[in-house]
């Protein structure tokens, strides 16, 4: 029996799956070939389709040669594995076969993003399988309503899709249409909770499973495992027991029987996602036990079920000494890990986020990825824009994240290829009808998991897909005016990362913010804090000095050609200068210009670069729908107040420590 296709609540976007972008399969005859529970739900959105636009959808093949449009097997090679698909198209009919179910589901949502070129002209036979295993997201969200961080910490889109009133929802409806939304670009892992485990979601790997389980069951449907965030000290919190030293035996037992009854409940549950010893959560190190000791005590206990621990490496000390020129938060994660490469249990992943601080607008890529050989890795990135803007302002962070995935930290082998534990994003959607606060933030979600699929792809290809799939420019618009709205979509979201940049914190400085919700310009908020996050501006110039020579010894960690190209600031790129360097502010670019004045310059652009989106999104009104529109357009209002505030305070804290004035004499005061 076919699965229905989730019902959204009235006034809920449906993102990149409206109807229009299964109007191709309209008026076509479907075969399913295979069974199984996720073949339903391939049935399910086929026969859905065929509701809608006519057409009709089989099960087997019927006696003589039937002409079908479109065929969709469960008969692909092995050498697929469940994930993969082929997709051919030969004497009229388009054939996706594939070795697993998931590959199947992947193949058909193939299929929905060819939209009528799948069905126009020959296609040659092609195998689609994707780079990396796991494609996950991590969400933040507190089962109960945390007193600061709200339900979904760094979350700008309203509360948790998966909790509501301290329980898990009753109503799972929208889960499953987020499972839907997930696996059609692609993502096949979600952790529910987040990494600050409070003591509530602390029970949920014991006498709350039950609910983890419901969450499981809504996005089973749709490939996708589920994960869930835990607390370290488990065993003293839920067990009573006294300690939580990874070589207790009692404590090994412990973890061994409560991940025993997680699998009770949860067959195919992914495993744990773990923050310990950083910024308050507790971990091996009280007991004198290394990272290693910790992580491999969950993997034992995972490993008879076939899950996977993923630690994290965020581990640094947030109660620095700030007066402290020599101690350096970027250098933590590598010092604290690559000594402990090679004693990591095979199905424990470090998972690293993507630079060495703390998601910032530019970061050089992180010098652990590359530099832990016997060790599996997953990088993460933030999808949610807790330091780029918070989702009321727009940037798509598409370029960037494929900027860091095809890093060559040896210089030889990608960062996409490195990340062989998977690709992780903080997620950014929450119960907001449009999934993700500004309706536009929705293509940084879709592009993060088309990238996990292929991250060495052009990321505006995946851009332009999200564009086509969430609009249907043509239906919207017919050819003249869906060509307008393509192409203003594309104006305002290609550029928007490097504008962001600009009004911001450019070439590499980083924070800047307001401390604690990190939202707007605080130039000194987080300077003479134990953060670890500084600056260092003074009257002669400003950036961190992380060269070995005379610095923090930073750039060292890198593997050659990178420890010198950062060495020294004649060589080291633009964009990083003050990550790397102090310098004095008439210090010549490569760019030919002066970083005071490209601190001046780049905030000024970026303000104007603001005003002429808000004037495209503008002229959009007829052409995305009245409630879109008027939601990106008061967000658009408040991107502008913002990117005005940064570039005044930015501009006018420089002029008053460096004293020099603008080139090219305009106002700051
Ligand atoms: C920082 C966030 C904090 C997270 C932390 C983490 O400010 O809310 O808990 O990262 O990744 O970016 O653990």
């Amino acid at each position: 029996m076919a699965l229905p296709v989730p019902v959204l609540p009235e006034g809920v976007d449906p993102a990149w799956l409206p109807p229009a972008a299964f109007r191709p399969l309209g008026g076509r005859r479907t075969l399913i070939r295979g069974s199984g529970p996720l073949v339903e739900t391939v049935h399910g959105e086929v026969a859905e389709a065929c509701a809608r636009f006519g057409g009709e959808v089989v099960r087997a093949f019927g006696p003589g040669e039937s002409p079908y449009d479109l065929v969709l097997e469960l008969t692909g090679p092995e050498e697929l594995g469940d994930e993969g698909f082929t997709c051919v198209r030969r004497q009229g009919r388009t054939t996706v076969a594939a070795h697993g179910q998931a590959g199947l589901l992947y193949g058909l949502f193939h299929v929905v993003r060819l939209g009528e070129k799948a069905f126009s002209h020959d296609r040659p036979k092609q195998a689609h399988r994707p780079a990396l295993g796991l494609r996950m997201l991590d969400h933040w969200d507190n089962v109960a309503v945390h007193p600061v961080m709200g339900q979904v910490e760094r979350g700008y889109a309203g509360g948790s899709l998966f909790w509501a009133d301290g329980l898990a929802r009753g109503e799972l409806e929208r889960v499953r249409a987020y499972g839907r939304l997930l696996a059609a670009c692609g993502i096949n892992a979600v952790a529910v909770n987040n990494v600050n485990v409070h003591e509530t979601e602390a029970h949920l790997l014991t006498d709350r499973i039950g609910e983890v389980a419901r969450i499981a069951g809504a996005l089973r449907p749709y490939g996708i495992r589920t994960h869930l965030s835990v607390t370290f000290a488990a065993p003293m919190v839920l067990g009573a027991l006294p300690s939580a030293d990874p070589l207790d035996a009692s404590v090994r037992a412990w973890w061994a029987e409560a991940t025993a009854r997680v699998y009770e409940e949860i067959e195919d549950f992914g495993g744990y996602v773990v923050k310990a010893d950083s910024e308050g959560q507790p971990g091996p190190f009280a007991y004198g036990r290394s990272h290693a000791d910790g992580a491999n005590l969950l993997a034992a206990a995972l490993a008879p079920h076939g899950g996977t621990v993923h630690w994290r490496c965020f581990v640094y000390d947030h109660r620095q000494d700030w007066r402290d020129r020599t101690t350096d938060r970027a250098r933590a994660a590598y010092d604290h890990f690559t000594p402990l490469d090679g004693e990591f249990a095979d199905n424990a992943v470090l998972q690293v986020k993507h630079g060495p601080l703390d998601f910032q607008v530019r970061e050089p890529v992180s010098p652990l990825i590359g530099a832990m050989p016997r060790t599996r890795l997953a990088v993460e990135v933030q999808a949610t824009q807790e330091y780029t803007g918070q989702q009321r302002h727009v940037c798509w962070l598409g370029r960037m994240w494929s900027e860091v995935l095809r890093f060559r930290p040896d210089g030889d082998t990608e960062v996409g290829a490195l990340a062989r534990g998977g690709l992780v994003a903080v997620s950014n959607a929450g119960d907001d009808p449009f999934w993700t606060g500004h309706p536009l933030a929705q293509a940084n979600l879709y592009t993060f998991g088309r990238l996990a699929w292929q991250p060495d792809a052009d990321p505006y290809r995946f851009l332009s897909e999200w564009i086509e799939l969430t609009f249907t420019p043509e239906a919207a618009g017919g050819a003249g005016e869906g060509a307008r709205l393509r192409a203003s979509l594309g104006e305002v979201l290609t550029g928007s990362w490097q504008t962001y940049e600009k009004y911001t914190a450019p070439l590499g400085v980083g924070f800047m913010v307001q401390p604690g919700h990190h939202y707007g310009p605080s130039v000194d908020g987080y300077e003479y804090s134990p953060w670890g996050t500084y600056h260092f501006a003074d009257r002669d110039g400003v950036g961190v000095d992380r060269s070995v020579a005379t610095g923090t010894g930073y750039a060292g960690q890198y593997a050659k050609p990178w420890a010198e190209v950062y060495e020294s600031p004649g060589t080291c790129p633009d964009e990083l200068l003050l990550f790397f360097h102090h310098v004095p502010y008439d210090h010549v670019l490569h760019s030919g210009k002066t970083v005071i004045q490209h601190l001046y310059d780049t905030h000024f652009e970026g303000v104007e670069e603001v005003e002429r989106a808000r004037e495209v999104w503008a002229s959009l009104e007829d052409l995305v729908g009245p409630a879109r529109h008027a939601r990106g357009a008061e967000r658009y209002e408040e991107q502008l107040r913002g990117a005005r505030e940064w570039r005044d305070q930015i501009n006018s804290y420089f002029f008053r420590k460096s004293g020099v004035p603008d080139a090219r004499g305009r106002r700051i005061y």
